[in-house]
């Protein structure tokens, strides 16, 4: 076993997500890495799977720490909660002042600031990292959102660079900020994923449904639409799946498929935040949601049971899939700009001097969100990072004005056919909403008022008012505001 301090990085935890970016480091020019793994078994597995990486194999924590050079930089990718603690714990016993401990694994970053706070006293960096991309990400180059100090980041910078994808000659790879912010990052980004998948769902149902097309003409569209505005991993692997064909049944591979959707829960812990930070994250939600009513077959069982006839599904007009892209993009323009609210949210409340701009960019490669739109992101936050929402961009104003009357359309068509689109009404509800003169909301402060004495404000004067409701419904003005 070598054991001399001769690997400048470290990877403890030797599961898929470990092996594999074990091996993208060890290909990168300049790299030496030591490995490790609770169970032995997996690591010689790795490293006699591997030699081509010449890995440096620890048998033990103390070997793993005797085989760092100084300062010792050691990524853990176990599973995310008590593992990650003990091995936390394991490294820190034998980690000196200025050593490096990064978690590559999915935690939630509330854990990730915790973590750093009770590092923070021992001199030893806590680095918690975002890391997308799945197994194929880890091997070839994952989109990575460091979190952590500066100071960390002087040393694990040019490593992570050196892994991470590249999308038009950069890497996928930014300072996002400090201590949990990487991680909240790469939370949200799982949550924008979601809406994606979701608004994907629905423009597949109405091609189907109302546009009565077959899978393998759905990915055609799809595949056409791959060209365009649309253009993204999502989309391509959409028409991929959409065409296979299921070999034991002939049948297309989309109707063998129990319509149950899982989820890990990345995308519940971006809504609950998003709820914690006030930041309305419609898109999102629903998609979460439209898992969890997918997953509930003696609710869906019971109502499918009452109804006695289903509505006449509609005519689909000419240029219908026309309208289901229009439709589909800027139901996504706005689940892309409810979640930088969100990032925009956490990084006040954190204290994460984040760039916006940045985080789009790194998204462009590595990731399963990736896609062209990103760049568009990119410069509407680069050419004004003060807009109030996405969709005040030009860019994104004028291509949501343009897609408007197509959006309209796909949610009444979909509403009078029966066809549930969660994503893609949320979404329209949510633009309108931000768009309308007034909203009901006045006549809530009203309910409010009456029922609780919550107070409200005025359009035509200064102050904090009640009325009197169960007196003579004069109406007093109040100290202070609680509306
Ligand atoms: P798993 O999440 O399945 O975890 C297995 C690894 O954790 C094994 O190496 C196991 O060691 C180790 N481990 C456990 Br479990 N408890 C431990 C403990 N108390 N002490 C030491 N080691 C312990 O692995 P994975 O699927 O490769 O994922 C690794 C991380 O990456 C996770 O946080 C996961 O959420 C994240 N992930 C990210 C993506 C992505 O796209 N970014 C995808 C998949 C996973 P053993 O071999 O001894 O049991």
């Amino acid at each position: 076993m070598n054991t001399s301090a001769a690997a400048n990085i470290g990877v403890v935890g030797l599961a898929v997500m470990g092996s594999n970016l074990a091996r993208n480091l060890a290909s990168r020019e300049g790299n030496t890495v030591a490995v490790y793994n609770r169970t032995h078994a997996r690591t010689e597995e790795l490293v006699n799977g591997h030699p081509e990486a010449g890995f440096v194999a620890a048998a033990s924590v103390d070997e793993f720490v005797a085989s760092l050079a100084r300062p010792r930089t050691a990524i853990i990718m176990v599973q995310a909660g008590a593992g990650t603690d003990a091995v936390i714990d394991q490294l820190a016993e034998r980690f000196e002042p200025g050593d490096i401990i990064v978690d590559g694994g999915n935690a939630n970053f509330q854990d990730t600031i915790a973590r750093e706070q009770r590092m923070a006293p021992t001199g030893i960096h806590f680095v918690g990292v975002g890391i997308s991309g799945g197994e194929e990400g880890a091997l070839n180059g994952p989109s990575i959102m460091p979190g952590g100090s500066e100071d960390s980041y002087r040393t694990l910078g040019p490593i992570l660079a050196s892994i991470a994808a590249v999308a038009e000659g950069e890497p996928c790879v930014t300072h996002v900020g400090t201590d949990g912010a990487g991680h909240f990052v790469k939370m949200i980004h799982n949550g924008i994923e979601y809406a994606d998948m979701q608004l994907i769902g629905e423009a597949y149902d109405l091609l189907r449904t109302v546009g009565g097309l077959r899978p393998q003409a759905i990915a055609d569209v799809f595949a056409a639409w791959n060209k365009g505005p649309l253009e993204s991993y999502l989309i391509e692997i959409t028409a991929e799946i959409l065409r296979q064909v299921d070999a034991a049944t002939g049948e297309p591979f989309v109707d063998v498929v129990l319509d149950q959707a899982g989820s890990k829960g990345t995308g519940v812990w971006t809504v609950q935040n998003a709820l914690d930070l006030g930041i309305p994250v419609g898109g999102i939600a629903e998609a979460v949601f439209a898992r969890a009513v997918s997953s509930k077959p003696a609710q869906r069982a019971a109502v499918r049971g009452l109804v006695t006839s289903r509505p006449e599904v509609q005519k689909a007009e000419p240029g219908f899939a026309d309208d289901v892209a229009k439709a589909l993009y800027a139901s996504k323009v706005v689940a892309y700009a409810q979640g930088f609210d969100a990032i925009i949210a956490g990084a006040e409340k954190y204290g994460w001097n984040i760039h916006k701009d940045a985080i789009a960019k790194i998204w462009r490669g590595g990731c399963i969100i990736r896609a062209g739109f990103l760049n568009r992101i990119a410069e509407a936050y680069t050419e004004n990072p003060d807009i109030a929402t996405l969709l005040e961009a030009p860019y994104f104003a004028q291509a949501v004005t343009e897609g408007e009357a197509a959006w309209r359309r796909i949610v009444a068509t979909a509403a009078l056919s029966g066809v549930p689109v969660p994503g893609f009404s949320s979404a329209l509800s949510y633009y309108d909403s931000l768009a309308a003169e007034r909203l009901p909301a006045a006549l809530i402060q009203g309910q409010r008022d009456f029922f609780g004495a919550h107070t409200y404000r005025r359009t035509d004067k200064e102050g904090t008012f009640h009325t009197l409701w169960s007196g003579d419904r004069t109406e007093i003005e109040t100290e202070g505001s609680s509306h």
